[in-house]
């Protein structure tokens, strides 16, 4: 039994058909983290959540920033963005299923026996593990519930750019859902700055990649969204898997007990 993470697939279904095949993934025997984005900006997102769905008693996804944004413009009626590719997701038949499997997701996953974390942006320094799960867990109880359109409609939008404690209602699930799906660069407080998003070298001026701060923990982190990187992290404990599929780079898999990396090409 093997367990592999795999980051941002983005609607890019060819290129996660051929890395199942490489990983030779076996459904019945081996298990799948997903790191979320699983759609939007590529050319297949219903293909890639029909395959993901179809798989869904040996997956595991978290979920990204389009997820949420996918969940928000057919839950919460928001408005399409321009480059959005997911409107035959929303015609299909089965769009509610997939879609309701998707607003099951959590925001973070947490491996006890490997003392390991899925995320998709990041976890921020000072954040422990049970903090973690716990404020994720805020957001998945209002993204499950009766209110997800007042969430949905409140989602966007980058204040309050700090984490405090003692926030309340939509700024609080607002900067939870920031800091677990958007983070890039946090400053010597943990503040976040959501406009820079190229490499590390681009970080503003007080700011460092959020996987730069040290953590008081031994805490392995597997994380997307930030394709900028390059897969590149310089800790050995934080992975980054999301290596750019949907703009031409690659796919990656993590085998997270060996650590090996396993990906293939984009051929779009
Ligand atoms: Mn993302």
């Amino acid at each position: 039994m093997s367990v592999y993470a795999i980051g941002d697939v983005q609607g890019c279904c060819e290129a996660l058909e051929r890395l199942l095949e490489k990983l030779k993934f076996d459904p019945a025997a081996d298990q799948i983290l997903f790191a979320g984005d699983l759609i939007n900006r590529g050319p297949e997102s219903l293909q890639t959540l029909r395959l993901i769905y179809s798989l869904r008693h040996s997956v595991m996804s978290v979920l990204g920033n389009h997820d949420l944004h996918a969940l928000a413009v057919y839950f919460g009626r928001q408005r399409s963005k321009k480059k959005d590719t997911l409107s035959a997701l929303y015609d299909a038949e089965d769009a509610e299923v997939l879609l309701e499997w998707l607003r099951e997701c959590p925001l973070a996953h947490y491996d006890e026996e490997r003392h390991l974390m899925v995320v998709h942006a990041g976890v921020p320094h000072h954040w422990s593990v049970a903090q973690t799960l716990s404020l994720a867990a805020e957001v998945e109880q209002v993204v499950r519930g009766s209110h997800a359109h007042d969430f949905f409609c409140e989602m966007y939008g980058n204040l309050p750019h700090c984490w405090n404690e003692s926030l309340q209602g939509m700024e609080r699930l607002r900067v939870i859902t920031n800091y677990l799906t958007r983070m890039r660069f946090l400053d010597e407080q943990g503040c976040l700055e959501l406009t820079h998003k190229q490499g590390l070298e681009t970080a503003p001026e007080g700011f460092k990649a959020w996987f730069q701060y040290p953590r008081n923990d031994d805490l392995k982190i597997l994380f997307g969204h930030w394709a900028a990187i390059q897969g590149v992290t310089g800790v050995t404990r934080f992975h980054a898997l999301d290596t750019g599929c949907v703009w031409g780079g690659n796919l990656r898999a993590m085998n997270v007990d060996t650590g090996e990396y396993i990906e293939v090409e984009s051929r779009d």
